[in-house]
């Protein structure tokens, strides 16, 4: 792949944004490349986690690939608009947690991409926003959407409207990351959470994340019927038996993982 690189370590695959040069903007080729490596990890039942982050210093990702932005006419900026949406909503939608490293400028697709990850870890020096408005453009990629409804109605107006970009902390006091480190021990701190997860029962991690998906956008009690269904298959699990096992034999749970048990 030439703008992407995924590797995969102790069942934790990465993800990264790679066109340096461009500051990692999102352009179409990106895009296939992206479909790709998602028709794998979906089905990779070895992935326990998916860290997405962007090469070089400066950037996660600064946006949607401006110079092929200016050169579409409607139907093909609806067709990549279309692409955007598709690929974020499966990459929000993987049965593995996915976490965002925001290393440098996230702007634009780069939030927004960001926004459809489980969460997100920034460094001090990532700088959010959604800039399009500055461009006579709107988010197309899901941001007026995912923004709205993890930072309430408000906020979001006004950082869509004024496309005004802001700080790490910023995005930590709007509930938009969840934890802000120095730009140094970055990975090192969303690996460790990364590690932390992929200890943890396979089918159980999966359960949660499933359960946490189906109800984020649905009345409490639907939401809790999802739950039920979710807690039920989770039974049926080895990690199941050993998660209690271990407790009542006063010993550490030794999850195998195994999504076929
Ligand atoms: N697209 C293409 N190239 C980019 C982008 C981008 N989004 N961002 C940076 N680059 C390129 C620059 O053109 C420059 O290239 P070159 O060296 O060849 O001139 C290189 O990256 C380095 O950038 P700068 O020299 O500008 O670096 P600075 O440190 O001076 O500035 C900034 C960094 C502030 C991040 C600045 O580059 C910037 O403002 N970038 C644009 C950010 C932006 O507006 N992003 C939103 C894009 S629109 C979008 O994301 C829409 C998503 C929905 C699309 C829906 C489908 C139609």
């Amino acid at each position: 792949m030439e703008n992407l690189i995924f590797e995969i370590n102790d069942q934790i695959a990465t993800l990264t944004f790679n066109r340096p040069k461009a500051l990692n903007a999102l352009n179409q080729a990106l895009f296939q490349e992206f479909a790709t490596v998602l028709d794998k990890v979906e089905v990779d039942k070895n992935i326990r986690v998916l860290v997405l982050t962007g090469a070089g210093e400066k950037a996660f990702v600064a946006g949607a690939d401006i110079s092929e932005l200016a050169k579409m006419n409607p139907l093909l900026g609806k067709r990549f608009a279309e692409t955007g949406q598709k690929l974020f909503s499966r990459l929000e939608s993987l049965p593995m947690p996915v976490i965002a490293a925001v290393n440098g400028f996230a702007l634009g697709g780069g939030t927004e991409v960001a926004l459809a990850c489980d969460f997100i870890y920034a460094s001090e020096k990532a700088v959010f926003g959604l800039p399009e408005i500055t461009l006579g453009l709107i988010p197309g990629f899901g941001g007026t959407q995912r923004l709205l409804r993890l930072v309430g109605t408000n906020i979001a107006r006004e950082l869509i409207f004024t496309g005004k970009t802001f700080s790490a902390a910023d995005a930590l006091s709007y509930g938009i990351v969840n934890k802000v480190c120095p730009p140094e021990s970055l990975m090192e701190e969303v690996m460790k959470t990364a590690r932390a997860i992929a200890k943890k029962g396979a089918v159980s991690v999966r359960a949660a994340k499933e359960s946490i998906f189906c109800g984020k956008d649905v009345d409490l009690e639907t939401g809790c019927r999802f739950e039920a269904d979710a807690f039920g298959l989770c039974m049926a699990s080895q990690d199941a038996k050993e998660g209690t096992q271990a407790f009542l034999e006063k010993r550490k749970a030794e999850f195998k993982g195994d999504l076929d048990s």
